[in-house]
């Protein structure tokens, strides 16, 4: 396994498993260095809970990227998600163009909105700011309602394949490589991801959950940027990706006291399996 060291953009919500705190052990378990650039501290998520204290990191972002162009500090990838302003969203392209090497990857999780809403805190002004980085991604990651927002798309409960098909057309022209559409579910039992690389479009169908819980796009995410970082395919990472985030929420669905967060710990083990059977 070639040792590989990325970056990763989000917020610390100190309660709540989400971003960061998610981010690191999964990325970890995949066997990659992970730095961080705090985008935001907040006591816990803003999904759920009453209230929340938050801290805005933006003006440290170019004094961190300052100090790292300084010491050379270079990164094979760099991996985004939930983002503290829209400003923000400038010094995060900044840190890209100056810090990330030749031939890395720049992943992009547009975390701003689920369930047809954008999440608390967010406005028009901050999509469009994620409009403009989404195109300087290789990859995005968007759940339907991101990818809605993100093309101006009227977000539906219920959708066919054109409509799907129409949602990755006008994503893949904002300028992303590849595109992994999270969420796409046909039918109630089941649902899946939708891969488009190379203009070629593929569906990873598994089994539906109900319930549900908070925090599996960054439980996703993070899983699929450590398995492709590690040289694996974007379509066999979303898989891998997807099967760990299912055993995830079948793992916590029962446990009504833990609606905040994905229970993932104990599943790492079979993450390190999937991952290591590619590698
Ligand atoms: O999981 C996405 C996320 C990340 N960070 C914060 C959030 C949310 C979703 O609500 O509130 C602070």
């Amino acid at each position: 396994m070639e040792y590989k060291r990325i970056l990763t953009v989000q917020d610390i919500s100190c309660v709540g498993q989400c971003s960061i705190t998610v981010a690191l052990p999964i990325l970890s378990a995949c066997g990659i260095e992970t730095a961080i650039l705090p985008s935001a501290v907040l006591s816990n998520h803003t999904g759920g809970f009453s209230g929340w204290t938050f801290a805005d990191l933006t003006e440290e972002m170019p004094k961190i990227r300052g100090q790292w162009e300084k010491e050379s500090i270079m990164f094979e990838g760099v991996y985004t998600g939930y983002l503290g302003s829209a400003k923000q969203i400038d010094y995060v392209l900044d840190v890209v163009e100056s810090r990330l090497g030749k031939g890395g990857k720049f992943i992009c999780d547009p975390a701003m909105a689920d369930n047809g809403k954008l999440y608390a805190g967010f406005d028009g002004n901050f999509v469009e700011a994620m409009k403009r980085l989404v195109k300087c991604a290789d990859i995005i990651l968007p759940n339907i309602t991101e990818a809605c927002l993100l093309t101006d798309t009227e977000y539906r409960e219920s959708y066919d394949e054109t409509y799907i098909d129409g949602l990755l057309e006008k994503l893949t022209k904002l300028g992303a490589k590849t595109v992994i559409l999270t969420g796409v579910s046909y039918d109630a039992a089941t649902t899946g991801v939708v891969v488009y690389e190379n203009g070629e479009y593929r569906y990873y169908k598994h089994k539906k959950v109900s319930g549900g819980c908070h925090g599996t796009g960054d439980v996703y995410a993070s899983a699929f940027t450590g398995a492709l970082v590690q040289g694996i395919s974007a379509f066999d990472a979303a898989k891998i990706a997807a099967d760990f985030t299912l055993s995830c929420i079948e793992h916590t669905v029962g446990d009504k006291e833990h609606w905040y967060g994905v229970k993932f710990e104990p599943l790492l083990g079979e993450l390190i399996k999937a991952v290591g059977v590619y590698v």
